[in-house]
């Protein structure tokens, strides 16, 4: 499938550019589908406010590239500046709200008879607080900060109200052994990932009828291996971004639209509960 064939590219349904109705291969698959594996990238927290890390930064970080700050290196060469910055977006992510799009994919879950599992690569909180379980946090989360020597988790620390404009931020001793530093508790790049979040996402992805990949440009390794996965194990795979992405030649199907606007248009057109899916 060629990422760019028009803004909703589905095979044999091009669809309307502006119509927020869910492409029909793709809500037919839906409506069809009992365990669903929804993957999210950085693109379903951006209509939240929180910026993808596509996006250039802001303001005092505008100068940085993100995935140089995100490395033990980064941490071990200049920890305050390294420090100061997630705790800038601690303080960015706990202004944020979940969007209609977090809140959907809650609703597709409480269906009966659907069995959701949702692996994100976000290390916000912007799901969970929009009642939705995480299976998996494939890169860690923003809060849930550990000692970076004898790795106990430690409490996260309260940005200052100035985190904004401060660019450095000296780490705070570790409670516990009194040697290390407190660190946030993200995958950093050329860290593993969590061994059983990744195992628990490819076995969602591989016994899933439907992998739905929401806002991931599909080049951060190896979380972007997991819809390749489940379409060569035979399971279709759509994707749900406005612009095309390294994973559009894996997807069965691509609906070139917003999280926030595509993920309720879908929900809401699973259509009625089914008596027969009630619990009995
Ligand atoms: C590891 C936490 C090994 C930190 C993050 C194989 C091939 C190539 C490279 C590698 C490879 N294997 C490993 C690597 C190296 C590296 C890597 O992949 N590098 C890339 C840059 C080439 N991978 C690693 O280092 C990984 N570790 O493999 O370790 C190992 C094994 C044993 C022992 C030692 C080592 C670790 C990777 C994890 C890094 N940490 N996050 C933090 O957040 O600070 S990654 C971070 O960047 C995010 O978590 C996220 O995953 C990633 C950004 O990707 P996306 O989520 O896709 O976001 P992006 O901005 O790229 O795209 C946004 C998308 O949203 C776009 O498509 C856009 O169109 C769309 N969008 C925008 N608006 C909307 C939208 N979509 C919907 N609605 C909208 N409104
Ligand atoms: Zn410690």
């Amino acid at each position: 499938m060629s990422p760019d064939a028009g803004p909703t590219a589905v095979p044999g349904d091009p669809g309307d550019p502006g119509d927020p109705a869910p492409p029909e291969p793709i809500l037919t698959l839906a409506r069809s589908a009992r365990r669903v594996t929804v993957l999210t990238g950085a693109g379903m927290s951006a209509e939240s406010g929180v910026a993808t890390f596509r996006d250039p930064l802001t303001g005092l970080w505008a100068r940085f590239d993100p995935t140089d700050l995100a490395t033990p290196q980064a941490w071990r060469a200049d920890p305050g500046l390294v420090n100061a910055w997630y705790l800038w977006r601690v303080a960015l992510v706990r202004r944020a709200q979940p969007h209609a799009g977090h809140q959907a994919l809650a609703v597709w879950a409480a269906r009966p008879g659907v069995d959701l599992r949702l692996v994100t690569q976000n290390v916000d909180d912007l799901h969970e607080r929009a009642g939705s379980v995480v299976l998996a946090h494939l890169h860690g989360s923003l809060f849930a900060w550990r000692c970076d020597h004898c790795e106990r988790p430690v409490p996260p620390p309260d940005p200052p109200t100035d985190a904004g404009e401060r660019q450095r931020i000296d780490p705070t001793p570790c409670e516990h052994c009194r040697d290390g530093r407190r660190r946030p508790g993200v995958v950093w790049f050329g860290e593993p990932l969590p061994r059983t979040a990744f195992d628990d996402a490819v076995r969602a992805c591989l016994e899933a009828e439907l992998v739905l990949v929401v806002g991931t440009s599909g080049l951060v390794h190896p979380a972007a291996s997991l819809p390749r996965l489940a379409a060569e194990s035979g399971v279709p795979v759509v994707e749900i971004d406005p612009h095309p992405t390294a994973l559009a030649a894996t997807a069965d199907h691509i609906w070139r639209a917003p999280a926030g606007t595509a993920l309720p248009a879908l929900v809401e057109a699973l259509g009625p509960i089914e008596s027969a899916d009630l619990p009995r």
